[in-house]
């Protein structure tokens, strides 16, 4: 039995359950609380539940999990044509120059919006990367499900003391904050920029307290080099802003120190070798995949097909790096980058990361539709109908931006 009273019944032409087992269910019906309480064709489910009413969400319409965008930066948001584009040293040096004006100008405002325009476009899940907790208050008010990673950043010896005691105050203050869909989570920044000590000493809490951890790795030929060399062209600003000639640690050591961290995601990787895509998958570490941002900071792109059995994420990066935060248009545009695959199988793959990959990379018990999994659900229509199962994916990618119906842990949600 269940009680209606708490349940919403809806059904689709096509519902998407983005588990691999039963992907697709034609003439889909959902029936959910805060939770998903069944999950079949709308045959099957009024044969089961013949006393309630279900709401059709429209003629060629589609139901499926809630969009996860794993990793972005919120307080980036008010950047649209100040950074310097096509090469990662050349764009660093643009966000030293423009970062004080461009963080100034991210106003709670400014970020509520951006949130609001996600949530418009079927995201009910984030990964927010936050360098200064500036954007602490949007995070907490939105009804989009935040996993608020608090980035501990820095390299210089002389500084780590007081970049502990900042990184412990901005984790102090997100912890109070905690809720439901507001989860404290840690983020290192990446190899380079961050002092061995601070990493040893925040995934020591990271583990403490059980927290999500995520990382940028291997965003950059520059990047590559400096680790495994002291080469290349970060050797210049490592030298002008630090004082610094040598790369404090290596990829594989830098990895290695992650063991024992359960819900764990590194962002790029696109000059990733054999062996640390290796020892990620070994970790049980998921990939966040950024395909605008590598278009526009170093003009690589991952190849996919070396990603066999790690889970694969997706993320818009900030608007530091895209002109957009709606993960529809990323997840197209991934779709026409990677030629080397079969469209639908992209299609497919792509969905996947965005939801169940989303979900497993920041550790929520979300992004399939499935008995148990939390109630977060978006509804859309396509301008014509799609007979065939082969070919809707593709169709859903190239012709989706909004949704019309959000639902975040069972609870309709009215675009502000
Ligand atoms: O992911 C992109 C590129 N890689 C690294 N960092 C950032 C990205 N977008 C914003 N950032 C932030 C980062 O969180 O840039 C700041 C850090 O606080 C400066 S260091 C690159
Ligand atoms: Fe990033």
């Amino acid at each position: 039995m269940i009680n209606a009273k708490d349940c919403t019944f809806l059904y689709a032409d096509w519902l998407l359950t983005c588990d691999e087992k039963k992907f697709f269910i034609k003439d889909g019906a959902v029936i959910f609380n805060k939770n998903i309480v069944d999950v079949g064709t709308l045959a099957e489910l009024k044969k089961k539940y013949p006393e309630y009413e279900y709401k059709y969400c429209g003629k060629n319409s589609i139901l499926m999990p809630g969009l996860v965008n794993s990793h972005i930066h919120l307080e980036f948001s008010a950047n649209k044509t100040q950074l310097k584009y096509g090469n990662f040293m050349d764009w660093l040096n643009s966000v030293v120059q423009k970062r004080e004006d461009l963080i100034e100008k991210a106003t709670e405002k400014v970020i509520d919006e951006e949130l609001n325009k996600m949530l418009q476009s079927g995201t009910t899940t984030i990964g927010a990367i936050s360098s200064h907790n500036f954007d602490m208050t949007s995070c907490i008010k939105t009804p989009i499900n935040v996993v608020y990673f608090n980035e501990a950043i820095g390299s210089k010896a002389d500084m780590v003391d007081t970049l502990f005691t900042d990184f412990k105050a901005k984790l102090k203050n997100a912890n109070e904050h905690k809720k439901d869909n507001f989860i404290p989570a840690i983020a290192i920044h990446s190899p380079y920029s961050v002092h061995p000590f601070l990493i040893r000493e925040v995934l020591q809490i990271a583990k403490e307290k059980h927290l999500a951890v995520s990382a940028h790795f291997q965003e950059s030929k520059g990047e590559n080099e400096w680790l495994n060399y002291s080469k290349g062209e970060f050797t210049l600003f490592f030298k002008n802003f630090l004082n610094q000639n040598k790369s404090l640690t290596k990829p594989l050591d830098f990895l290695n120190q992650f063991k024992d961290i359960k819900n764990l995601s590194f962002t790029h990787c696109v000059e990733a070798n054999k062996d640390e895509l290796e020892t990620i998958k070994n970790l049980d570490a998921s990939i966040i995949h950024c395909p605008n941002s590598n278009r526009l900071l170093s003009n690589t792109i991952l190849n996919l097909e070396h990603l066999e059995n790690t889970n694969l994420a997706l993320g818009t990066d900030g608007l530091s790096s895209n002109n957009s935060l709606n993960l529809f248009d990323e997840i197209r545009n991934a779709f026409f980058m990677h030629t080397e695959i079969h469209p639908n199988i992209l299609a497919k793959k792509l969905l996947l990361s965005a939801t169940k990959g989303g979900a497993k990379a920041l550790g929520l018990n979300k992004g399939i539709l499935k008995k148990d999994k939390d109630a977060d659900i978006i509804s859309f229509t396509l301008p014509d109908t799609c007979e065939n199962e082969d070919d809707l994916l593709t169709a859903i990618i190239l012709h989706t931006t909004k949704v019309n119906q959000t639902y975040i842990q069972g609870k309709q949600i009215e675009p502000s």
